[in-house]
């Protein structure tokens, strides 16, 4: 399991024994956190709002654990949860708690009774302070699934049946059972509470009670250590690798990425998976990428200055590292087939310069690739220390965006996912579609007697981001905003 929060200090309120908390501090240990029960500089406060949903209590528990230390971050526990169903430290914007602690540390109330320095140095929230504090903790609130831990190691099951190569009923179980906890409100503990759910079978139901009291899932912790799951994850780590192939080279007896490296059936695709391997399973630095941008478009001023480059995915949301590089490239009034022009034109370019390292699809609307850093831009990477190496070679995509469809582009390619599939749910439950495109209207045709013979679909905003996001009532959520879990509620 990796460690994403290595090192990093949680303190939780409450700091009970509950079976909730104990399993949550355990999930956080099992990620790397440190768990204090005292506020530390650089701490993580971790605040289960279903039990402390009013500032007053919560300011009253910091008091008491020690009162406000410098850089502390206060953070539903939803933050937790839904980073480790992440497996990445998920950015905390949406998940923060605004509430005005006092410092203890301060000489003049170091001896007063914690009541006492709560009365004096509260600060009063303003009324604006006091709105988006409750409505950040009616929108936190939501995404706080009591049963998320139970889910995340039900759908990692639902995952190992499936990789396993098992009855594929079994899976499904799985998933069925993990739709029902998800529109569960309440905390499912217990073997007699579980069986009581529709959905949910015998062998699930016991599951889930060792869950809850354990912590754990023996069967789970088997299969993940199985050598088929080892091999799994290693030949999926492939670029163009899924399920089926890995689980016919496993079949045929492969063992190792030399022995894949040694068949003759490879495709293309998968010679340049492993021949790029250990690059493309490595996270992109937020500053390598910017020097990505930069070169690219250095190489396309000579061609055309007035074409934007804008990253998207992970970058524009803002995280530290990036899977891979996807550029959205788009200019003024421009269509699909003079960006396409131009893009093949900065393609040839970029070989010329020895860039473009290799390509994977080349489609209309888009091209896949690998593309390193110049000595001179790498050298910029090192902290302008002068090296003649090339960067490494990075999964680039250029996504072509017509300059009309530039807000609706641009929301798909920023995402994240599960982002992605809530604004396109809020899209569906008021009959209208989103897609890269943009927001349509879904509208039937009628024949002379009334009856619905067709349907159409009728475009209501393509190039304003803000827009789009106006029509489905939905409030603007900077890109930073968008790094949400499964379970949250837009
Ligand atoms: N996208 C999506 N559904 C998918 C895959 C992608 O909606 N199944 C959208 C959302 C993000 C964007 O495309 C870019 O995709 P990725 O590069 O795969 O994701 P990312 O968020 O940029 O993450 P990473 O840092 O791993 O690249
Ligand atoms: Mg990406």
């Amino acid at each position: 399991m990796s460690k994403i929060f290595n090192g990093s200090k949680f303190l939780f309120i409450p700091n009970s024994t509950s079976k909730l908390t104990i399993i949550r501090k355990k999930l956080a240990q099992s990620h790397g956190a440190v768990i204090i029960d005292r506020l530390l500089p650089n701490c993580y406060v971790l605040i289960d709002t279903k039990l402390y949903s009013k500032d007053s209590q919560i300011v009253k528990k910091i008091v008491e654990l020690g009162g406000d230390k410098p850089d502390v971050k206060y953070l539903n526990q939803g933050w937790l949860v839904d980073s480790t169903q992440k497996l990445q430290k998920l950015d905390d914007l949406n998940y923060k708690i605004n509430v005005t602690v006092p410092r203890l540390s301060s000489p003049s109330i170091r001896n007063s009774s914690p009541e006492t320095k709560r009365q004096k140095y509260v600060k009063p929230l303003t009324r604006s302070e006091i709105i988006e504090s409750n409505l950040n903790r009616s929108i936190i609130g939501s995404s706080n699934n009591p049963n998320s831990y139970t889910i995340e190691i039900l759908s990692q099951m639902a995952e190992q049946r499936d990789i396993q190569g098992d009855n594929p009923f079994k899976s499904r179980a799985y998933k069925i059972a993990i739709d029902s906890l998800q529109k569960t409100p309440k905390y499912i503990d217990t073997y007699d509470k579980a069986i009581k759910i529709p959905g949910i079978g015998q062998s699930i139901a016991e599951k889930i009670e060792e869950i809850c009291t354990t912590s754990n899932l023996r069967l789970l912790n088997q299969l993940q250590k199985s050598e088929k799951n080892q091999l799994m994850q290693l030949f999926k780590g492939i670029y163009s690798v899924g399920n089926t192939f890995a689980q016919k080279w496993i079949d045929e007896g492969m063992k190792s990425l030399e022995d894949i490296s040694q068949r003759k059936d490879l495709s293309s695709l998968q010679k340049l998976g492993l021949k790029y391997y250990q690059e493309w399973n490595e996270r992109i630095s937020r500053k390598e990428a910017t020097l990505h941008r930069e070169y690219i478009m250095e190489v396309m001023l000579a061609i055309d200055p007035d074409v934007e480059f804008t990253i998207g995915g992970s970058y524009r949301r803002g995280s530290e590292t990036s899977g891979d590089i996807d550029f959205i490239i788009t200019k003024e009034d421009t269509g699909l087939i003079e960006l396409k022009f131009i893009v093949n034109k900065l393609l040839e370019n970029l070989k010329i310069t020895g860039y473009h390292k290799c390509s994977l699809t080349t489609l209309s609307n888009k091209w896949l690739g690998g593309g390193a850093l110049t000595p001179e831009y790498n050298s910029k990477l090192k902290g302008d220390i002068k090296t003649d190496e090339w960067g490494k070679c990075r999964r680039i995509d250029f996504l072509l965006v017509p300059w009309d469809q530039k807000g609706a582009s641009f929301i798909y390619f920023t995402g994240n996912n599960d982002f992605n599939k809530k604004i396109r749910l809020k899209a569906s439950k008021r009959g209208m579609i989103l897609n890269d495109a943009g927001l349509f209207q879904k509208q039937d045709i009628k024949n002379d007697k009334g009856e619905i013979v067709d349907s159409k679909l009728i475009l209501l905003e393509s190039h304003d981001e803000k827009k789009i996001f106006e029509i489905l009532d939905v409030k603007w959520r900077e890109p930073n905003q968008r790094n949400i879990g499964s379970n949250f509620i837009l």
